[in-house]
């Protein structure tokens, strides 16, 4: 890899939880930068943010709030060196689409890029695999999974994020629910109302995959591209590690959905079955090649005076 000097790492903001080691990254906005600072083989720091802290951290650094969704979010980067005429404040970026062609513009010849060549197909290849991942997970998206992954996140937060994030979620609930009790009374429902999603994002994949094979865009591999991962693969690990850290027996049942020696009761009547998920592959390529482990080094960076 040719690496470009620069005097300071890139520094990543990531949100706080309990779990332990690598696996405190729990969510999936801010892991789609963790993944893709891995992939790339980036060196970076890292600094883990309580939730009510995000707002005024990223505010005294001059991000400017976003119109729609949370007001300031995570995932973001600190880069003074790369950033002084990129973004408002010129230190710090937000969204992880943004963060996401910095990192490929600062390093072009990873072997990894977000958004390769041709890009106007990357990009289309990454909204694709959005648009599939968000219809298991979000309500928008008529998306049932965060019925099971919702009330599993205040416990592994920090005691102040927990109470941040159900406070504000509750917020955005038409009943004003906790997350807590977003889940369904039996979750066996709400793992059936994600069963057709899921296939349709392994029939994706794998036509996905097998069109790029063909068309020489690649070689043989796990990702939509097959050898080649890119931000929809990210994407994809970002939603996993999401559902790990909501229970490993969460990950585990997802990642069996479609596969020949899935629980026989789980299926349907006529449904297409796999040797091995599509995601399943992704998942362990990910795994092999270290991507989900890596972890920057500690660093704080205090308020900034914007
Ligand atoms: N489109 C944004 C979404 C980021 C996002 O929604 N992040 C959430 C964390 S999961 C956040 O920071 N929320 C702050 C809050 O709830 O106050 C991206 O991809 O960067």
């Amino acid at each position: 890899m040719s690496s470009p000097e620069f005097t300071e790492k890139i520094h990543f903001l990531d949100i706080s939880s309990k779990l332990p080691g690598y696996k405190q990254c729990w969510s999936p906005n801010t892991l789609k930068t963790r993944l893709l600072l891995n992939a790339k083989g980036i060196p970076y720091t890292e600094q883990y943010v309580s939730y009510p802290d995000i707002a005024p951290l990223l505010k005294s650094y001059g991000v400017t709030p976003n119109e729609s969704g949370f007001t300031f979010t995570l995932p973001a980067i600190y880069h003074p060196e790369t950033l002084k005429d990129v973004v408002p404040g010129g230190k710090v970026m937000t969204e992880s689409i943004a963060i996401a062609h910095h990192l490929d513009k600062l390093y072009p010849s990873t072997a990894v890029q977000a958004f390769p060549e041709p890009k106007d197909q990357s990009e289309a290849l990454w909204k694709d695999a959005e648009h599939h991942l968000r219809a298991i997970v979000f309500p928008a998206e008529q998306g049932k999974g965060f019925r099971l992954l919702m009330p599993r996140i205040p416990p592994i937060l920090d005691d102040r994020g927990s109470e941040y994030f159900i406070r504000t979620r509750a917020a955005t609930h038409p009943e004003h629910l906790s997350p807590l009790q977003w889940g369904s009374e039996n979750p066996e429902d709400d793992w059936k109302a994600i069963r057709p999603s899921v296939l349709a994002y392994l029939k994706f994949h794998e036509s996905t995959r097998s069109a790029a094979i063909a068309a020489g865009q690649a070689q043989e591999g796990p990702f939509l591209w097959g050898s080649k991962a890119t931000m929809g693969d990210i994407y994809l690990a970002s939603t996993l590690v999401w559902f790990r850290s909501a229970g490993e027996e969460m990950l585990d049942r997802f990642l069996a959905i479609g596969e020949k020696d899935e629980r026989a009761s789980r299926k349907s009547e006529g449904e297409e079955v796999w040797e091995k998920s599509p995601i399943r592959g992704v998942w362990e390529a990910f795994g092999k090649e270290g991507w989900l482990e890596a972890v920057g080094e500690p660093r704080e960076i205090v308020h900034g005076d914007a």
